[in-house]
């Protein structure tokens, strides 16, 4: 009997712990909310604390009676059988209705956030933006093509790192082409998902020039936490100039496609590490065999490939991931567009950079 107390207090206690945890975690997820930077992260913090204090008496409230009722109606005697209560009408009708009522609330404020505030902030009044982006996402990285004002083309493309001026107006059109990703910039503007064959629009308007960074925050696969998103904004005269000197280069860019004959320049081994990293190589090409093997004995490996030259073999790897599958790996996990995003001088950096290893 004594030992049965003891247990209860045990109970007891552990309902304690388990509330206080509940009620000290959500000041962390406030934590974790919009900071300084963005357009609309005070409307999304405000949307944030309404829905948080409208939960909290709910919380209190539920569990304060929860433990009403364990104290108040606990069997207290081993043949005493507690009042069995069931129903009460007036009670049910009441937080049946009034869960609406709330719900109604919650929705009518996000709704008027969504539709109006959020986009119009950033807006300033007019209705074109001063970039526009494509973010598109996949499988496990975030490809940009920058565009001026609403629509016009400036070739201009970057993957994992996103470029753009600060105190602008910029529109992000957010697609993705594989599986469902959600473009979350938490220091920014909230998160918005990246659907595939849809296209959903965020406004960013940065007042402080810097780095910012964000994540993909729908789980969508074995490198889902690798799909991180940097964002950098430059002061407008500087991003200017970023803007002026890539649209040079990719006047000149012809990307190297599928051609596995075409002599490459010499390779500069630095700037291939470069590369390597924007491209999100290293996510699955780490330094222990990830979602792709280990490239840090490539070199070697490489030269004992009978009949084709290192360079060739890595070309091939890199280009048609599929050409030739490495055993025990899956070659349609490696994106094969790399042809695309890569002329002959990237290509051969990266080569030298995987062969200096
Ligand atoms: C999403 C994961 C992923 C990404 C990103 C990725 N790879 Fe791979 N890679 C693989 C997988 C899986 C294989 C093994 C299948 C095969 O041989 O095609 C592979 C194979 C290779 C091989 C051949 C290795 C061998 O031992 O045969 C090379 C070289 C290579 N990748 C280079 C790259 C480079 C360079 C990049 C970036 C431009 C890159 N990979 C990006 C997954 C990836
Ligand atoms: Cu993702």
């Amino acid at each position: 009997m004594k030992r049965n107390i003891h247990l209860h207090w045990l109970g007891l206690a552990l309902v304690a712990a388990t509330l206080w945890l509940a009620l000290a975690l959500p000041a962390q997820v406030g934590a974790h909310g919009p900071a300084d930077g963005g357009a609309s992260r005070s409307d999304i913090n405000d949307l944030f604390s309404v829905i948080f204090w409208i939960s909290v008496p709910i919380f209190l409230l539920v569990e304060g009676l929860i433990l009403f009722a364990i104290v108040r109606y606990r069997r207290r005697h081993r043949h005493e059988m507690p009042d069995q209560v069931e129903g009460n009408h007036t009670l049910e009708v009441t937080w049946t209705v009034l869960s609406f009522v709330i719900i109604g609330v919650v929705f009518a404020l996000t709704t008027r956030f969504m539709m109006t505030r959020y986009e119009a902030e950033a807006n300033n009044g007019s209705t074109t933006p001063d970039l526009t982006v494509h973010v598109t996402g996949y499988m496990f990285n975030w490809d940009y093509e920058y565009f001026l004002g609403a629509g016009e083309e400036t070739g201009i493309k970057t993957t994992r790192k996103l470029t753009v001026p600060a105190n602008r107006n910029v529109l992000l059109e957010i697609t993705s082409t594989d599986v469902q990703h959600s473009f979350w910039l938490p220091s920014l503007a909230g998160k918005i998902d990246a659907v595939p064959g849809y296209t959903n629009t965020m406004w960013l308007n940065i007042k402080e020039p810097g780095q910012y960074t964000g994540n993909c925050a729908e789980y969508c696969g074995t490198l889902h936490y690798d799909m991180l998103i940097e964002v950098e904004a430059l002061e407008p005269a500087t991003f200017d100039t970023w803007l002026a000197g890539r649209m040079t280069s990719t006047e000149q860019f012809v990307s190297i496609g599928t051609d596995l004959d075409t002599p490459l320049p010499q390779g500069d081994a630095a700037r291939g590490a470069q590369v390597f990293s924007e491209l999100g190589c290293a996510g699955c090409h780490g330094a222990a065999p990830g979602a792709g093997p280990a490239l840090a004995q490539i070199a070697s490996d490489a030269t004992s490939h009978a009949g084709a030259s290192a360079e060739a073999f890595l070309r091939e790897s890199i280009l048609l991931p599929c050409a030739e599958q490495a055993s025990g790996y899956n070659c349609q996990i490696m994106p094969s567009n790399y042809g695309e995003k890569l002329d002959a001088q990237g290509l051969a950096d990266i080569i030298a950079y995987l062969l200096a290893n």
